[in-house]
């Protein structure tokens, strides 16, 4: 060992016993407090991951890809629904699904939503500058669901880019809105009071009873694309499909089919009188520019 290891050794040491003193303190004081390292690896992960995020925002890492939703019978480009991406340094482009889960803070996990929110509703006024009349439908969380202001921002954002609020819908998974009913009901209510629709995503794996299908004043069910993807191979979620349409007709509620990704099966959406689809069949998540260039050339095609 050399002298420089043994000075850290021992400066690491009075750390974590000034850690274990911290512990005591927190219980009160008067107690018996040890040092625990695996706390304090998960607890200096956890840091670094937030530090990370926030990095990511001031550096510009985040960015919005957009994805078409299209009329599968007349062929027309009906909206589009934004997605984060995450231009990571090390690890590339990654999905919210492989960062999301890992913040912690209902706080963090709003800005980035409030982020996502701001980019969107800019893009449609952007859109709206070069005659591209596009609805654009954003992914909300439950932590925004449950921050009392989302609503408020989000008509704030509408009148500060002058968009219409019927260019924008949002999109409520369905395991949040059932995790927080009441909540989900008075955003989906507030919302349609100004003018924005709302759907449900991934509708279909959320357990929901059809009680909250009654409930949930929705626009638009959103079939998951689990149900979709191999549609023409698979009978029983072929079933399933008409029988959420014809739910969604009684409800007079809207049907979009997620992950349509090959062309087999939309004779069989168009079948069940689903006309709207999104998938990679239609097209990838594309950056704004490449976005923009497929939008003029299906108009063209139209
Ligand atoms: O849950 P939500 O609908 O917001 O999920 C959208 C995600 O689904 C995006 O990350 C997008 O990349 C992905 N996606 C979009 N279309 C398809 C598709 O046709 N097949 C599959 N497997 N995933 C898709
Ligand atoms: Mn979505």
């Amino acid at each position: 060992m050399t002298e420089a290891d043994s000075v850290t050794d021992i400066e690491q040491l009075i750390r974590q016993a000034d850690l274990a003193m911290y512990e005591s303190k927190l219980q009160g004081g008067n107690s018996m407090a040890f040092f625990n390292p695996e706390h304090d690896r998960s607890k200096r992960k956890r840091h670094a991951k937030k530090r990370q995020l926030e990095q990511a925002v001031s550096e510009n890492e985040l960015e919005l890809y957009f994805q078409p939703k299209m009329n599968l019978r007349s062929n027309e480009v009906i909206g589009a629904e934004a997605l984060l991406r995450w231009n990571h340094p090390d690890k590339g482009v990654l999905t919210p699904e492989q960062f999301l889960f890992d913040i912690e803070t209902p706080a963090q996990q709003c800005e980035i939503g409030d982020w996502v929110m701001t980019q969107a509703v800019h893009q449609v006024s952007e859109w709206m500058k070069c005659g591209m009349d596009i609805q654009l439908s954003i992914n909300v969380s439950s932590y925004q669901l449950d921050d009392f202001n989302f609503t408020s921002r989000l008509r704030a954002l509408l009148y500060q880019y002058k968009v219409p609020p019927s260019y924008v819908q949002i999109e409520i998974l369905e395991s949040s809105a059932l995790e927080l009913v009441e909540r989900a009901q008075a955003v989906i209510e507030r919302c349609q009071s100004f003018g924005v629709s709302v759907a449900i995503d991934d509708f279909g794996t959320g357990y929901s009873t059809l009680s909250y299908l009654r409930d949930l004043p929705a626009d638009v069910l959103k079939v998951d694309k689990s149900f979709i993807i191999g549609l023409q191979k698979d009978s029983k979620n072929w079933g399933l499909l008409k029988a959420v349409m014809s739910l969604a007709s009684t409800f007079d509620k809207t049907v979009v089919a997620e992950g349509l990704e090959d062309w087999d099966a939309k004779e069989l959406l168009l079948e069940v009188g689903c006309e709207i689809a999104q998938g990679y069949a239609i097209a990838r998540p594309m950056k704004i520019e490449q976005f923009n260039r497929w939008y003029r050339q299906e108009q063209v095609a139209v």
